[in-house]
């Protein structure tokens, strides 16, 4: 048993893997959730949780079911490399729906920020969380623009953010990048619970990856803060994913794999020494 939130917690994106998981995981400790998503919610909704469809472009249904709440995990949004279009509504403007409801609420926003709104890093790096942010596409811009709307919201007005720049949550690391990028859902689960409960986090960015033998891209964060190690490791799948790589350079040479190579259109790659 984990400590309980005194107040209900805003679950957007819970339609999704994440959402499912950390619907079941977080009503299972007890939490008061009140969950939303444009997809209807899959699962019989726990125990302690309510589900209301909403768009996030809708603002005033954000405010609504924000209403009471002491925090506002955020995943909803397009989750993937989309073009421009389809990412500005639910992950910018949703996302400006999602922080006023926080500052009128008083909450605190965790928002699931990404490893690609720093994905055109090299993969030869070991970058602290304040380093550049470089996005490697639409998605990646939509978190890094996430984490830069929330960081007005502290200093403006006082919202507390927790900026979690996950690298690859599945149930199992499924290529050779992601021994260095897994996070296991139990340990996306237990930093939740930490960035929830933790009586003060001010504005920050955590790493969200697993103790994985080979994640060396990622360091300095905000994990002591919170109370929080990971506790799970893809290093027992390296004999099995050691060579599944994508033999793309682009996709290899940078942090953010696959969503780098998307639409990639240089003749030839960035030199490095242009962002140090
Ligand atoms: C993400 O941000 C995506 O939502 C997920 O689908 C994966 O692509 C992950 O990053 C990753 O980089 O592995």
């Amino acid at each position: 048993m984990t400590d309980t939130p005194a107040k209900p917690v805003l679950l957007t994106g819970a339609s999704g893997a994440l959402g499912r998981m950390l619907a079941k995981a977080l009503t299972g400790e007890g939490w008061t959730l009140r969950m939303t998503d444009i997809a209807p919610f899959p699962d019989p909704v726990p125990a302690g949780a309510t589900f209301a469809k909403a768009d996030l472009n809708d603002g005033v249904a954000i405010l609504r079911l924000a209403e009471g709440c002491g925090a506002i995990i955020h995943l909803g949004g397009v989750a993937v490399e989309r073009p421009f279009e389809e990412i500005l509504g639910p992950n910018i403007r949703g996302l400006y729906h999602v922080y006023e409801a926080a500052r009128r609420e008083g909450a605190r926003v965790i928002f699931a920020s990404s490893n690609h709104a720093i994905g055109f890093h090299e993969r030869t790096e070991t970058i602290g969380a304040d380093a550049q942010l470089l996005p490697d596409g639409y998605y990646g811009l939509s978190k890094a623009y996430g984490e830069l709307m929330g960081r007005m919201y502290w200093f403006k007005h006082g919202v507390e953010s927790v900026f979690v720049r996950i690298g690859s949550a599945f149930p199992e690391p499924k290529d050779a990048r992601m021994l260095a990028t897994w996070l296991s859902y139990a340990d996306l689960e237990r930093l939740m619970v930490r960035c929830v409960v933790t009586p003060e986090v001010g504005c920050c960015v955590v790493w969200g990856a697993s103790a994985n033998g080979r994640m060396t891209w990622w360091r300095d964060d905000a994990r002591a803060q919170l109370g929080w190690a990971p506790q799970d490791s893809a290093d027992p799948f390296a004999r099995q994913l050691g060579d599944k790589v994508s033999g793309d350079p682009i996709q290899e040479r940078y942090m953010g794999g696959l969503f780098c190579g998307i639409g990639y259109s240089r003749p030839a790659p960035a030199p490095a020494q242009l962002f140090e």
